[in-house]
């Protein structure tokens, strides 16, 4: 429930005073999440200082007629329509998950079959429940991984499949690697049956194949965490950067691009983080977009904006995640195209897979030779796994789908992600990593957790090739 002095507050934000009586009406009619978004179309619709129940009337009649007309309209094929002439493949309108157990059942399930059916190119798995009989033999095993215990000189991998449960010994380098499993990763491995154990000599990774590189003649801009909204926005950076894609600057490469993606986090969203408010210059969440929107509409419209969401977005938090709601998107121009969190992308012949990297934190953590500063070489982990968030339920959250939409089943030739505010790109095995930065400079809380941004860079893509271009430097 709404307290009053909350919706004072609110409007005082604003420069408004309210009634009493509008205060009881707003209470009993507005849900807590729209709050925000009422009380800034109040605010901007009135002429006196002081609003009354007629004004709030007024609104929230507006805002309800505006609701049925959007309700009329049938909700996905117009998204289809808006995404024609790029294939997208992402969870958008496809959503199944109400989180039962069977839910989890069916994910794991999903998990399960998809990347040991990636293993089986490989290895020719023996069910888990027959390798007791088959003491002394070498064998080969597909297993998720339920956890890794250390020891001294080896470590042991507890490995299921639908069969049964083994503990794979893994020792010398074989150590080394077991300890870099994140856990709930679907691996191979060979290795002899001692016992109830198989003592590894090899693990395998489901991995990519090598792939070549492609040559086209347009370019593709790779940035992320926009953050709009937040006090930290680098704005005239931004405005640098968008100056430079409508050719106001001499530069051939600029000419070249057809497209712009933004990998999630493209506002900086409300109630993320404890105490937020201190770092928004935009309080309310719809006027965040209002602003994006605005941004975004400065790009020349004959580029297409590819906008994915990240855990800022206003949208659910657990993986995969569905594009913006139909009141967001529809403040975008025509060129901006919405798609989930992970997306699959073909750019006139370029596959990319947008992923906006909350996983990165988990495999960053996990793996001490890997840092924030070189984001691209987490990426190899994810694909090596062919999975974007291999660990359930560390800090990132997956809703139990149906399908595993976080699976990597179609090798990209770019995964592009964001989240961790660095610059990073590398090449694994003919696939473009890039994780591109953000245009949020340090904030508070990011001080307080020590992460030291890299922000105003962006990748660029062309004929095979990655730039590297820094809006934050002075020129
Ligand atoms: O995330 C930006 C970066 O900040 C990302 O690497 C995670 C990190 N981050 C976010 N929240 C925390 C907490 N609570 N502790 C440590 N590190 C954190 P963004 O999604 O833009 O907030
Ligand atoms: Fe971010
Ligand atoms: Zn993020």
């Amino acid at each position: 429930m709404l307290d009053d002095r909350l919706i004072v507050t609110k409007f005082a934000m604003h420069g408004y005073n309210v009634h009493p009586s509008a205060v009881e009406l707003l209470k009993k009619s507005v849900d807590l999440r729209k709050i925000d978004s009422v009380i800034s179309h109040i605010c901007k619709t009135v002429n006196s200082f002081i609003i009354t129940p007629e004004d709030v009337l007024s609104v929230l009649e507006r805002m309800k007629e505006i609701e049925k007309k959007v309700e009329k309209r049938p909700e996905k094929p117009k998204l289809e329509k808006e995404r024609r002439g790029i294939v997208v493949r992402d969870i958008t309108g496809r959503s199944s998950c109400e989180g039962s157990i069977e839910d989890f059942i069916c994910y794991f399930n999903s998990r399960f079959e998809k990347l040991s059916k990636i293993l089986r190119k490989r290895i020719r798995p023996t069910p888990i429940s027959m390798l007791e009989r088959l003491g002394g033999e070498q064998v080969e095993i597909v297993g998720m991984v339920n956890g890794v215990r250390e020891y001294k000189d080896y470590a042991i991998i507890e490995l299921e499949d639908k069969t049964g449960v083994v503990n794979v010994i893994a020792m010398d380098k074989l150590r080394d690697q077991a300890l870099e499993l994140l856990g709930d990763e679907v691996i191979g491995v060979i290795g002899v049956v001692r016992g109830k154990s198989v003592v590894a000599d090899r693990i395998i990774f489901p991995d990519i194949p090598i792939k070549e590189s492609k040559k086209l003649d347009f370019a593709v801009v790779f940035t992320s965490d926009t953050h709009f909204g937040s006090k930290e926005f680098l704005e005239d950076e931004w405005k640098k950067f968008v100056s430079w894609l409508k050719c106001e600057v001499r530069d051939e490469l600029a000419d070249k691009v057809r497209y712009v993606v933004i990998a999630g986090d493209i506002v900086d969203g409300v109630g993320v983080y404890p105490e937020q408010e201190k770092d928004l210059k935009i309080t309310d969440i719809y006027e965040q977009y209002e602003f994006a929107a605005e941004q975004l509409d400065e790009i020349p419209k004959d580029i297409k904006v590819i906008l994915s969401v990240g855990n800022h977005d206003a949208i659910r938090q657990a993986e995969p995640q569905p594009a913006l709601p139909k009141e967001y998107r529809e403040l975008f121009s025509k060129n901006v195209i919405h798609v989930g969190n992970p997306a699959y992308v073909d750019l006139g012949g370029l596959k990319v897979l947008i992923y906006h990297g909350r996983s990165l934190d988990d495999v960053i953590t996990k793996i001490p030779r890997l840092s924030y500063e070189r984001p691209h070489e987490a990426m190899i982990e994810l694909l090596k796994r062919r999975h974007l968030s291999p660990r359930y339920g560390e800090r990132s959250p997956i809703a139990p789908e149906r399908e595993d939409w976080l699976v990597i089943d179609d090798v990209p030739d770019v995964l592009h992600c964001g989240h961790v505010h660095t610059y990073g790109v590398g090449v694994y095995r003919g696939v473009y990593l890039i994780n591109s930065s953000t245009w949020q400079s340090q904030t508070e809380f990011q001080k307080k957790v020590n992460l030291n941004p890299m922000p105003g860079i962006v990748a660029v893509y062309y004929n095979g090739k990655i730039y590297r271009l820094n809006f934050c430097r002075s020129s």
